[in-house]
């Protein structure tokens, strides 16, 4: 006689916990307005096995576009509607666990998405966005994406293409180049929650583990959501200096390039060529 097997309460995982936490952060930052933003995160097939029987579907959810790449991975991802600052009252509401169908054209819960919810309605970019960035970085696991103030103001500079707004932040503070010395990608505003939107920034993330949606937001992407939550940090921060100084009378000082290059070089970093003016 076989025994059933016993699955650990997923509810209780490291994964809710930091998600949740993230969560808390970007909505006590102000970030996070309504049902603002959305995250996603790679739960490894190891992880998966304790928390989920693979048998037991609740649902599945039919996408619009086909994802094999990711066929039989699992993901944690929020719900759309869902707010931030609420997740933590009903995470089974909020978030869901779902696996990508061995055909890719579906995606089936597992754990979650309570009282009929579903994925939030920028999935496209987040299922989109993983495909680009495994092949870049296989310890890639996390997308998020959230409306940072000072990053948004930022970005209503239009003269700020993706080369400037990269400028702008290397020369402003010192730890920009150390900690995105690839810089960050930025996308022409779209509507959000198309395919046009997700396309254009899967296609960015082959370069950048940053996006700037201008006039909406950002997205940081890691292998952890300490490491994606601290790329956002670092530009919304700067993103703040940046509109602080601008009322400044006095000439501003900003790093010449030659220190911004000695910066990188002082962390063996390489930063992204024909961005800096040297
Ligand atoms: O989840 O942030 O971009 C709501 C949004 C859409
Ligand atoms: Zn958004």
């Amino acid at each position: 006689m076989s025994r059933a097997k016993v699955y650990e309460d997923f509810g209780k995982s490291v994964f809710i916990e930091e998600m949740l936490e993230a969560a808390r952060l970007m909505s006590e930052r102000g970030w996070a307005e309504r049902n603002a933003g959305n995250m996603s995160c790679i739960i490894p097939g190891s992880d998966a096995a304790r928390y989920f029987d693979p048998d037991q579907v609740k649902r599945a959810f039919k996408l619009d576009l086909n994802i094999k790449e990711l066929s039989g991975m699992f993901f944690l991802i929020t719900a759309t509607g869902s707010y931030f600052r609420k997740l933590k009252i009903d995470p089974a509401k909020g978030l869901g666990v779902v696996r990508v169908s061995l055909d890719g054209n579906r995606l089936e819960l597992l754990w979650g998405f309570e009282n009929g919810a579903a994925p939030t309605s920028e999935m496209r970019m987040h299922f989109m966005g993983h495909i680009v960035r495994l092949k870049k970085d296989p310890n890639h696991k996390v997308i998020l994406h959230t409306h940072a103030t000072n990053t948004i103001v930022m970005s209503i500079n239009g003269a700020l293409d993706e080369k400037a707004f990269t400028r702008a932040l290397w020369r402003m503070h010192s730890e920009c180049v150390v900690v995105f010395p690839e810089g960050v990608g930025l996308v022409p505003w779209m509507v959000p929650g198309t395919q046009e939107i997700s396309a254009a920034t899967a296609q960015k993330l082959e370069d950048f583990r940053l996006i700037i949606w201008p006039l909406h937001g950002i997205i940081g992407t890691g292998s952890s959501i300490d490491e994606a939550m601290g790329l956002i940090e670092t530009v919304e921060k700067t993103a703040e200096i940046y509109i602080k100084s601008m009322g400044l009378t006095e000439l501003p000082q900003f790093l010449t390039d030659k220190q911004v290059l000695d910066t990188a070089a002082r962390f063996d970093l390489k930063p992204k060529q024909g961005i800096l003016e040297l």
